[in-house]
């Protein structure tokens, strides 16, 4: 196959010369991941001979705030208005929605018909839960797909990016929220800070505004470089958010860790002036950030430098098994999946294919590698070696569900936090 036209946008475009939180231009840029299609940016095959976008992956620190951040900020309609990624095609994420609702809900017992709003609410699967339990829910997400498929399913939901012009339409509207939820948004977000004003516009006086994010920590300690992608503008700690919430007179009131998506922390947060009492945790994580340095190059360095020593491990094996004759298949077109083959340089002179539980995905291919997409029957029926897990998060999940896979044989490479073969 001809290879494709891979067009490189130029590195001026796009280019960010302040720090998204705090203004500042003291920009730190500590690893490169080259120049890739956005993470899910899937095709059909009719587009493989078609010119492909790529775009510069480089990660910064501010040496103001200590937001870990991208250098380049690719428009949001590129990425969000037709969006392959649903959380519902994972146990894992299902589960975690379910409790994550539960939590809320014990943590300040709203009455039948509060209003509660999700920001990046996807195909709706967390508002699911707060509308079985009698509450008013309201989605809102830029994915026009994602809002018709919502909307089907009786969650309502408004096709659109949440910033402060669409919380007062909302408000008039719908009125204050109760909670409103933001689960793996505010990474996603450039203007931080009309989303903040919006939110302190809608909340009501005794709401609570939860957001959960990838936990930086978790990202450095497990070297979850993969993670560092187009659609992802911010890598979240605790003390640069904090800031930007004291900015708009909200108030960390609790942190909770989660162990989804490699790491994550659930944020609550108040008005400044509410009645909740900050949990002694909330102090915790920020002497943990202290401790661990992040406010210091040299963490981003090393962290860089680790980055590279798991590429050329990763390289180093696939190429040894693939020149014994071992067959190797992908599991899990996942966005950091994309992120591994692109910046591995790994196609399908490596992978056979990759299989996915996603409908949407399925007979699709990669952005950047094209490597072929099926559904998760192709590992049974397959006689692959091996099977890189490109969605290590879930490495749980799908081993327990491939057990035929290992009966027969067949061995899963992971490559987080460094290489093993389970
Ligand atoms: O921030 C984001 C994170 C939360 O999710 C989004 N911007 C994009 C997305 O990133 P991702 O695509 O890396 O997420 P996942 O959830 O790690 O992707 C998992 C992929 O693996 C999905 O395409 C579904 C697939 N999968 C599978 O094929 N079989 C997942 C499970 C659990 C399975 O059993």
């Amino acid at each position: 196959m001809r290879r494709h036209q891979k067009k490189k946008v130029s590195t001026r475009d796009y280019r960010r010369t302040t720090c998204r939180m705090c203004a500042s231009s003291k920009l730190y840029p500590f690893l490169s991941l080259g120049s890739m299609p956005i993470p899910n940016g899937f095709l059909e095959k009719s587009d493989l001979k078609k010119e492909e976008l790529h775009y510069p992956l480089k990660v910064c620190v501010c040496e103001s705030c200590w937001l870990v951040q991208l250098t380049h900020t690719i428009p949001a309609e590129i990425m969000f208005k037709n969006y392959l990624y649903v959380p519902s095609v994972s146990k894992t994420m299902v589960d975690h929605f379910q409790k994550m609702a539960a939590d809320i809900i014990s943590t300040m017992n709203p009455r039948k018909n509060d209003l509660v709003i999700d920001i990046g609410s996807n195909d709706g699967t967390l508002l699911s839960f707060f509308k079985k339990k009698h509450l008013n829910v309201l989605g809102i997400d830029p994915a026009e797909n994602l809002a018709k498929e919502s909307n089907k399913r009786g969650i309502k939901t408004i096709p659109g990016y949440f910033n402060e012009d669409m919380a007062v339409m909302v408000r008039e509207k719908y009125g204050l929220a109760k909670v409103i939820t933001a689960t793996n948004v505010v990474a996603h977000i450039d203007d931080l800070h009309s989303v903040m004003k919006g939110i302190k516009k809608l909340l009501h006086p005794v709401g609570l505004f939860v957001m959960e994010a990838p936990y930086l920590i978790d990202l450095l300690d497990n070297n979850e470089f993969d993670t560092i992608y187009h659609e992802h503008l911010s890598y979240i700690s605790i003390r640069p958010l904090m800031k930007l919430f004291e900015k708009y007179n909200l108030k960390i009131v609790d942190i909770k860790k989660q162990s989804v998506h490699g790491g994550t922390v659930r944020i609550f947060t108040a008005h400044v002036d509410s009645e909740y009492k900050i949990h002694p945790r909330v102090e915790k994580f920020v002497s943990e950030e202290n401790l661990k340095k992040l406010h210091l190059r040299s963490t981003y360095d090393e962290f860089a430098r680790r980055v590279k020593v798991i590429r050329r491990d990763l390289l180093h094996f696939l190429k040894r098994i693939k020149k014994e004759g071992r067959s190797i298949i992908g599991y899990g077109a996942s966005a950091k999946g994309n992120v591994l083959t692109n910046y591995c340089n790994i196609s399908t002179d490596i992978l056979d294919y990759i299989v996915d539980s996603t409908p949407y995905k399925q007979e699709k291919y990669t952005p950047g590698t094209h490597i072929p997409i099926y559904s998760e029957t192709e590992v049974i029926t397959n006689t692959a070696d091996y099977a890189l897990l490109l969605s290590w998060n879930f490495a749980k999940e799908i081993i327990e569900k491939n057990k035929e896979f290992r009966e027969r044989g067949g061995q899963f490479i992971i490559t987080i936090p460094y290489l093993k073969i389970i």
